[in-house]
């Protein structure tokens, strides 16, 4: 079996990066027509290896290379294919182009395997649009009921079931994409790590222990707006004085001793009416809270909404708030780790097990079908930024350690 050639994962990685709206880095939403036409062309090159497509109602591309035996379990592989606004090339598409060079090599290399494999391109894995991460994995692990997908509306007012439906894809039978457990062995993702542990340890590759859950809130905080230069300062309800001190609640919380492996973010902050000479309204800002450790990750929460229930009283602020999505922390089985961990060993390559800070597909499947994800490095640790980088050549030494773990599985 020949190793990956980096070159072909490069072009295809330009490939896809092509397909993005103008401005800087790429900008491919989820359930966007660019989030499709990356689809089309991962589903075009797939039929060409002699693979069969399926593309399920919640708009996920699943592409099976046979085995020797129709009876088997799948074998598992695959990311997602969306972005966030002005994100990188690589976050989830890393993923899908190493399903992709998978079927290549397996296919060049004339040994079927037994087990059928499948590469799964997910539909809206990123949240920056809908707020709710992992939409299309979510549907096939069976995590999305109907009422949930009414919820979720993107900054321009559109509904998720509208998005979808522009597309050709009915919300209303979105259930249908939910996976059948049984049809399936194992799933692993390659993923980029989006962080700098890969690169300040030297290692080359990343089995990954567990993946942070995220718990992600609205809230809007009603002030008095008013004349700038009328208004005195003693008694003002000003909306965004009190929004900035949450913004800074959240942070120092999130760094205090108690809460070390905690991130509390808000990334997103809308000021009314936005005018130089009248005081802010109203004020509406994410939060985003991420840790490995559920209790821990629900009470910084908990935490943060009474700090900022308490500034907003004193400021004689009101406040609502709207809980956006919940996500638990999972740790992945150590068998398919142990996988992982093998064929790096296997091959050569230095690795070392870490966490994921982020959030990803494989921790939505791995609540129907075992799980194993593989990180490849991140140039200082940046993405979901334009500077987003990881060579092809690392993404290849990621390849041939999944082909290697996708052989022993096949062999067991
Ligand atoms: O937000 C995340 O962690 C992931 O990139 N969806
Ligand atoms: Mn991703
Ligand atoms: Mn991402
Ligand atoms: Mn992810």
């Amino acid at each position: 079996m020949n190793a990956a050639d980096a070159r072909a994962v490069g072009e295809l990685l330009d490939d896809f990066a092509r397909l993005t709206e103008p401005g800087p880095g790429v900008t491919r939403l989820a359930y966007s027509p660019l989030e499709r036409e990356a689809h089309a062309r991962f589903a075009e090159r797939m039929q060409a290896l002699g693979c069969a497509i399926r593309v399920d109602e919640a708009g996920n591309t699943i592409a099976e290379l046979p085995g020797t035996d129709p009876d088997a379990r799948a074998i598992g592989t695959g990311s997602h294919l969306d972005s966030v606004y002005e994100g990188g090339r690589f976050d989830g598409v890393a993923g899908v182009v190493a399903g992709m060079e998978l079927v290549r090599l397996l296919v060049e290399g004339g040994e079927p395997l037994t087990h059928p494999v499948r590469v799964v391109a997910f539909a809206g894995e990123e949240g920056a649009r809908f707020g709710q991460a992992c939409l299309g994995s979510r549907f096939a692990a069976g995590l999305t009921p109907r009422p949930l997908v009414d919820e979720l509306v993107d900054r321009d007012g559109i509904p998720l079931a509208d998005a979808m439906r522009a597309l050709g894809f009915d919300a209303d039978r979105a259930a249908t994409a939910r996976w059948d457990p049984s049809e399936w062995a194992v799933f692993l993702e390659l993923h980029i790590e989006q962080g700098r542990v890969l690169q300040d340890s030297g290692a080359a590759l990343g089995p990954v222990d567990s993946i942070s859950g995220s718990t992600r809130l609205s809230f809007t905080l009603h002030g008095r707006p008013s004349h700038t230069g009328g208004t005195p300062m003693a008694g003002r309800a000003d909306a965004l004085a009190a929004a900035a001190e949450a913004v800074l609640t959240a942070e120092q919380l999130a760094t205090d001793h108690a809460h070390r492996g905690t991130r509390a973010t808000v990334g997103r902050l809308e000021v009314s009416p936005n005018s130089i000479t009248t005081i802010p309204g109203r004020v509406t800002f994410s939060l985003d809270v991420r840790d490995v450790d559920a209790d821990r990750q629900r009470s910084a929460t908990t935490e943060i909404v009474s700090r900022v229930m308490a500034t907003a009283r004193r400021r004689g602020v009101g406040v609502d708030v709207r809980l956006i999505a919940d996500t638990s922390p999972v740790i992945l089985p150590l068998w398919v780790r142990n996988a992982l961990v093998q064929a790096a060993v296997s091959g050569g390559s230095s690795y070392r097990v870490l966490s994921s800070g982020a959030s990803h597909d494989a921790q939505m499947i791995n609540t129907i079908v075992p799980t194993g994800m593989l990180f490849v490095p991140s140039r200082d640790g940046l993405s979901h930024v334009p500077e987003e980088w990881t060579d092809a050549s690392e993404i290849a030494v990621g390849v041939d350690a999944l082909v290697a773990a996708v052989r022993a599985l096949d062999a067991q």
